[in-house]
């Protein structure tokens, strides 16, 4: 019997090759040249037909197994590299978690939301309430209940923004005075942030969008005296105590006598002082206590508009700059505050 048709050569000359796989597509192409129909196991089975009974018996088992030796072989070898491919596979796409990450871009606080926190800190600090009222007002709370009589020139100052229903965009905060004192009983003190709106020309210092604060104090005696310390309270909390204030005659409706005041203000890089006009104040005009039903009290009011706060300490030249999300300018103001 040449070594071609010993089954024990050929099986040992298979589990040569098939420890030589070196993948599956090769263990593949043993598999097909030792076990197939034109594999040399195949064609010794075949020329069992030929032998004698005995011979046959015995020269069978011995093919049968080589054939199971071979096809044993190749199930292990194949479950060996079916594991190496994976561990291969998990070493490519292992993802090394202590790598430092890529980052997007945070956002931030826009500066006139840090400026009005900065406020409300201040006041609530001072005791007062914080509240917000409609920016869709009726001309009743705009104008009416604050002592602007129907054709009186006050109002062409505020022109506004309205519905086809006859109500309009809210040109200050001050119409929260009335709804609050409607809605609560004195002594009280109140702040109120909000956005407010005017038919503007657009120019460097005026939108028609804007901000502004409002505050209102109502008590027994409460005086003159009392707005011009609540003033200087603010002021000393937002530029440092001893901080001059300033208030000038002026007129609005709804309050008598009627001011508008400034905060002495230095500029902290180039120690440029000057006034900072903020805003109108004065004492509740009796007609506004009229008009939502007080009697025997006193109080202040005075309002101002937190853009001007933020352009004038923080260097911002236009004021439309705060509308245009340009990172440009934001990115400055992240730190800030
Ligand atoms: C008022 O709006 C009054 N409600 C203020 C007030 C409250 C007076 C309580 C008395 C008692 P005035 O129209 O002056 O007042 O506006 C107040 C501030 O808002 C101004 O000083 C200015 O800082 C700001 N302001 C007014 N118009 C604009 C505008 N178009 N763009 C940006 N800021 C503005």
């Amino acid at each position: 019997m040449n070594e071609s048709q010993d089954p024990t050569a050929l099986k040992q000359a298979a589990l040569q090759e098939i420890q030589e796989a070196g993948d599956l597509d090769a263990l593949q192409q043993c598999r097909v040249r030792w076990l197939g129909k034109k594999g040399p196991l195949t064609a010794l089975l075949r020329s069992l037909g030929s032998m004698s009974p005995e011979e046959r018996k015995a020269f069978g088992q011995d093919v049968n197994a080589a054939k199971q030796a071979v096809q044993a072989a190749i199930d292990s070898r194949k479950t060996e590299l079916e594991a190496a491919a994976l561990d291969a596979q998990l070493e490519n796409e292992r993802v090394d978690v202590t790598l430092p990450g890529t980052h997007g871009p945070s956002g931030g606080l826009h500066l006139l939301t840090k400026v009005t926190n900065r406020l409300l800190d201040v006041f609530q600090s001072l005791g007062y309430d914080v509240v917000t009222g409609p920016e869709l007002e009726t001309e009743h709370y705009n104008f009416s209940a604050l002592n602007f009589p129907p054709e009186h020139p006050a109002r062409d100052e505020q022109d506004t923004f309205w519905t086809e229903d006859g109500r309009l965009l809210r040109t200050h905060t001050s119409p929260m005075q009335v709804r609050y004192m409607e809605q609560h009983k004195p002594p009280f003190k109140v702040v109120v942030p909000g956005k407010v709106f005017r038919n503007e020309a657009v120019d460097a210092t005026h939108e028609a969008q804007f901000h502004q604060l409002e505050a209102l104090v109502v008590g027994e005696r409460v005086t003159m005296a009392d707005l011009k310390g609540a003033i200087q309270e603010m002021a000393d909390a937002l530029f440092g105590e001893g901080t001059k204030t300033r208030l000038q005659p002026s007129f609005f409706p709804f309050v008598e006598p009627g001011a508008e005041f400034a905060i002495w203000w230095t500029h902290p890089k180039t120690g440029k002082e000057e006034w900072l006009e903020l805003g109108g104040c004065g004492m509740v005009h009796p007609n506004v206590f009229k008009a939502a039903g007080y009697e025997g009290v006193t109080g202040f009011a005075f309002g101002f508009g937190i853009e001007r706060l933020a352009m004038v300490p923080y260097g911002v030249p236009d004021i439309r700059w705060f509308y245009q999300s340009d990172l440009r300018v934001l990115d400055q103001f992240r730190g800030s505050l």
